[in-house]
């Protein structure tokens, strides 16, 4: 059995739901073997307990997943920056503004996941799915980054991601307002497919994703 980790947020901002977990904790339902781990929407909190889940699973893939709200498609993450600059506080009131997530770590950590061909094989499966580069200044771009520098440094071979989701039709719904949305169901299955794609897949696709902008 390949030992798979995947991780999902509390919710913040305001949000009752976050559909990031709901859509790890219903893969997770549907395949026992998945280790599923809810991480909170804190700064410090969030590395520690996915360092904890990193050193009791001992898995060879770990995909983090976010809420994005406002994207219209599920979003394979290339790149962490070493930077939190918080626009709103977290779960527990911390706001940092223009500190690094590891001092003296590097800029940057590009992700191990093959993106291009998971978000291929996302769209094959009828769930609109992009690569995108910039997984923002928030706690999400924290664990991402906190993530590849812990597999970085001590978990040769262990290869780690981020995913974002759009908000949940109910999200918007209750909000009232026409924010773009994707069912959890769909969500689901999208990283079902994802972990899928990267446990076989290890050399990327040569075509391109890139932005203009
Ligand atoms: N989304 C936020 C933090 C938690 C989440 O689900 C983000 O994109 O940073």
């Amino acid at each position: 059995m390949r030992r798979v980790l995947l991780t999902g947020f509390a919710p913040f901002g305001g949000e009752r739901v976050n559909p990031s977990w709901q859509a790890v904790a219903l893969l997770a339902a549907e395949r026992p073997s998945l280790a599923a781990v809810e991480l909170p929407c804190e700064f410090t909190a969030s590395a520690e307990v996915l360092r904890t889940a990193v050193e009791e699973h001992r898995p060879e893939l770990v995909v983090c997943v976010g809420q994005a709200g406002g994207r219209p498609d599920v979003t394979l993450e290339r790149v962490a920056v070493n930077l939190a600059d918080a626009r709103i506080p977290d779960n527990a009131g911390a706001r940092p503004i223009d500190v690094p997530v590891v001092a003296g770590g590097p800029a940057a950590y590009f992700t191990a996941l093959p993106v291009k061909a998971c978000a291929a094989a996302i769209r094959r499966a009828g769930i609109p799915a992009s690569v995108s580069h910039t997984a923002g200044t928030y706690v999400c771009n924290h664990v991402f980054y906190a993530l590849m520098h812990l597999l970085a440094d001590g978990h040769p071979g262990v290869r780690g991601g981020f995913v974002h989701v759009p908000y949940s039709p109910e999200q918007v719904a209750e909000a009232g307002t026409t924010a773009p949305s994707l069912a959890v169901e769909r969500c689901a299955a999208a990283l079902g497919v994802l972990v899928d794609t990267a446990l076989e897949v290890t050399v990327d696709l040569a075509v391109t994703a890139g932005a203009l902008h």
